[in-house]
């Protein structure tokens, strides 16, 4: 066994859970195996996390594990295999249920990732609820999974797409919220994190004026669930997305919440195995919450897998995450505004932004800023990251992009820092 984990029950479905509460380098070079890649000879720094996370070693030994001992399909089996499958299936949903603030295990459905969550929503409660006229509002900086879902809504139904403005600083401009959420609408999708900008907006603001309208709100959670404690209970949302691979889980497992009382009222959206409770030639009733939505053979080993990663994130503290995160940022804010020939966007204030920061150089494009830092073994994203429209009110094509995490150390945003510096010396002899 590795130093750092204690002692694990695989035959119970419980994972190997490390024992460390804080965020210190050996810790996160015992975790996070990856960390120790050298990239084109340097040292990995990995500020890519925006994109996906790293995982950590208790998350890729729950998915060795379960595929060498455990695997089984879910919910259909009554040998031991199946058993140990579905118990620890089930088991995520309830940690996941919790993680968000205790809500109940019905109202937690498994999706492919935060999209996919999105798209049953718009689909499902989408075009059961809105007609001509009807109105859709989300906000002039979301991800294309929170934009384009809503623009195939609004054409397929007459329905009118409204957008809450963003201000030069990347903040959402509020004055006018209540002609934009007005009577005609019926639901606001928005997220809780840019991430582009890394603007945290307020979204339990923009819930109570919705609420106040009879409007749903749909929270887009990619962003924040990872990087913030999120109680979707005091929040009173009634959806949100996420996915696990942003928050140290495996990809291809995602969450919708849904409140009961809508989901018990939606259709599902894929029909099939898994999701029915008895089937006739000439009809079908659906299976209870939350496998009405579940149609098909899940993604066993992403949600087993996904559990250690939220004992991970648990034992940390969310708490200490954002700490960490904004210790990071103002780190970065304040390296990166000693260079004169780097903008960069979103909130100037630590307090209003996560760990991600969007940035050009001058005079270098950002693909080219890119492939120059990863030569130094740094990853950045750079690009429109998936939020066209957004660039376009930048006045820009696309940027670079440094996203931190858990892992990442003032020393990754330093080396990025002296990266940018040689990369003005490289392209034009600054
Ligand atoms: N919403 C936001 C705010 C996101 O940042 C992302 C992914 C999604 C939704 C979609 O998540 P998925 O898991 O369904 O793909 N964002 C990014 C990114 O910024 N770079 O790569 C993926």
């Amino acid at each position: 066994m590795r130093t750092g984990f204690v002692s694990s029950d695989l035959a119970s479905g419980d994972a190997r859970v490390p024992d460390h509460t804080g965020l210190s380098k050996e810790a996160i070079n015992r975790d996070f195996p990856i960390l120790s890649r050298k990239i084109n000879g340097k040292r990995l720094v990995y500020l890519d996390s925006a994109a996906t996370t790293q995982k950590p070693q208790c998350v890729i030994d729950r998915i060795e594990s379960y595929y060498a001992s455990q695997n089984a399909n879910v919910h259909r089996g009554l040998h031991t295999l199946a058993e140990e499958a579905t118990s620890a299936f089930e088991a995520t949903r309830d940690k996941i249920a919790s993680f968000i603030g205790g809500v109940r295990r019905e109202e937690i459905i498994y999706t492919r990732n935060a999209t996919e969550a999105i798209n049953l929503v718009a689909q499902s409660w989408g075009r059961k609820h809105i007609r001509e006229n009807d109105r859709i509002v989300i906000t002039r900086m979301e991800h294309h999974a929170n934009l384009v879902p809503w623009l195939v809504l609004a054409e397929e139904t007459g329905a009118e797409l409204e957008y809450i403005p963003v201000d030069s600083q990347g903040r959402l401009i509020l004055d006018n919220i209540s002609n934009i959420i007005d009577s005609r609408t019926k639901i606001v999708a928005l997220t809780q994190m840019s991430n582009v900008l890394g603007t945290i907006n307020p979204v339990d603001e923009i819930i109570e004026v919705a609420h106040r309208r009879n409007a749903m709100v749909l929270i887009d959670g990619a962003q924040s669930v990872p990087h913030l404690p999120v109680d979707v209970k005091a929040l009173d949302v009634d959806f949100m997305a996420f996915s696990a691979h942003k928050m140290l889980g495996p990809t291809g497992i995602g969450i919708l919440y849904g409140r009961e009382s809508l989901l018990d009222r939606m259709e599902p959206l894929i029909y099939g195995g898994e999701m029915i409770s008895e089937v006739r030639y000439d009809s079908a009733d659906w299976a209870e919450l939350p496998w009405k939505f579940e149609a098909g053979t899940p993604n066993i080993a992403g949600a087993i897998g996904f559990a250690p990663a939220l004992d991970y994130l648990n034992s940390t503290g969310m708490d200490k995450i954002r700490e960490h995160e904004i210790e990071l940022t103002e780190h970065a804010l304040d390296r990166l505004a000693g260079l004169k020939f780097i903008r960069i966007y979103g909130p100037t204030s630590s307090e209003q932004r996560g760990g991600i920061i969007s940035f050009v150089d001058s005079e270098i494009h950002p693909h080219d800023l890119a492939q120059f830092l990863d030569a130094s073994g740094i990853a950045v994203r750079a690009g429109h990251h998936c939020a066209q429209p957004l660039m376009g009110l930048l006045g820009v094509n696309s940027t670079a992009r440094a996203s931190f995490y858990i892992y990442n150390t003032k020393d990754d945003i330093d080396e990025l820092v002296s990266a940018l510096r040689d990369a003005r010396r490289y392209f034009i002899n600054d």
